[in-house]
């Protein structure tokens, strides 16, 4: 019993470990934001896409810097994100729309 109590949690513990390596920072460039308020919509936006872990905008840079699960989510449902609430959004200035 105690053994497959330990075998569970050697699993759970290996398991934690390769979410933590698929969690990815990526900067999205939205251009499209032209008041104060934009940089709070876009975040919403973000953080509303499962497996988002932290959002920052900058309304000055016209940048979104998105903390993410890639096993959870993607880049494109990122910008998809973005998109369907306004704002065009596009990594390393590839644009996928
Ligand atoms: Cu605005």
């Amino acid at each position: 019993m105690l053994r497959k109590f330990t075998l569970a949690f050697i699993l759970a513990s290996a398991f934690a470990a390769s979410a933590f390596a698929a969690v990815r920072t990526v900067t999205l460039s939205v251009p499209g934001m032209y008041c104060e308020v934009c940089p709070i919509t876009v975040r919403k936006a973000l953080e509303k896409v499962p497996g988002v872990s932290k959002v920052n905008v900058s309304f000055e840079k016209k940048e979104a810097v998105v903390t993410f699960d890639d096993a959870k989510t993607t880049i494109k449902a990122l910008e998809d994100a973005t998109f369907e609430a306004g704002y065009e959004s596009t990594v390393n200035g590839e644009k996928t729309k």
